[in-house]
């Protein structure tokens, strides 16, 4: 290994961000703990966005992969949702601050009554983890169908009794002639960090977690204001 590499590996920090909401939202908090990208990432092809401190980069990753890369080291850290959080399962990372981000709930929904429908209710969704362990927990049998996306058109087209998916105005779920029924889970951007990282760079992972908690907390009292 190159020295370059080598020092890469015991001092750099590689941060997972994914493109959208969780980019938007996280880089002020970001700021406020001192890392600046070097160009700006939303708009940039790289998949390796450098910062303004040497040690520290950023990389851009599918939404729903920020737990696997940080799991497997591929990052330092990482900032995902908690819902793609409880939909992986969690194993193999540390999850130290809720960065109050991005914050939405896991629902239930469908046409109205649809959740009192008799019979086995088919629900659509792209949570089957998450989806799986709430019916078992209330002892109800449901058919499950996976879905990538547009969770709202499977009962629409007579596919599914309910959906599960992730409510913000509920907007969406109005447009198409559903209603949310039931909350699963409160959700919100959670910081992640890989095990071994925390023990092996908790010099440099310490400080960032300590300002970016202050940044979180300036926040809460600006909304508070
Ligand atoms: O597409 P990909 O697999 O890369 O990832 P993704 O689509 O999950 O990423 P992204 O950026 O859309 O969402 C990232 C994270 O943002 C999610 O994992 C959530 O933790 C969080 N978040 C917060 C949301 C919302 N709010 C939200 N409203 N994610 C998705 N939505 C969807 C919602 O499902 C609905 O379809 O936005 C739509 C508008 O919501 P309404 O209720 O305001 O109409
Ligand atoms: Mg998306």
């Amino acid at each position: 290994m190159s020295e370059a590499a080598a020092n890469g590996e015991s001092h750099g920090l590689t941060i997972a961000l994914s493109k959208g909401r969780i980019l938007e939202q996280t880089l002020p908090l970001l700021a406020a703990a001192g890392i600046e990208p070097a160009e700006p990432p939303e708009s940039s092809r790289k998949l390796v966005v450098p910062t303004n401190l040497a040690g520290v980069r950023l990389v851009i990753v599918r939404a729903s992969d920020v737990p696997t890369y940080v799991e497997h080291g591929g990052a330092d850290l990482g900032v995902a949702g908690k819902d793609v959080l409880m939909e992986h399962g969690g194993q193999g990372l540390y999850e130290p601050l809720d960065l109050n981000i991005a914050r939405c709930r896991l629902m239930v929904a469908g046409e109205p009554g649809a959740d009192r429908r008799p019979g086995q209710l088919r629900v659509a969704t792209k949570f089957v983890n998450i989806t799986r362990r709430y019916y078992a927990e209330q002892g109800r049998q449901v058919e499950l169908i996976k879905l990538y996306g547009s969770m709202e058109l499977a009962p629409l087209v007579g596919m599914a009794d309910l959906i599960v998916d992730l409510v913000d105005t509920g907007n969406t779920l109005r447009a198409n002639g559903l209603e949310p029924l039931e909350t699963i889970a409160w959700i919100s951007s959670r910081l992640v960090v890989n095990k071994a990282s925390m023990k092996m760079k908790h010099r440099a992972i310490r400080p960032l977690l300590e300002r970016l908690r202050e940044a979180v907390g300036d926040e809460a009292a600006a909304a508070q204001a």
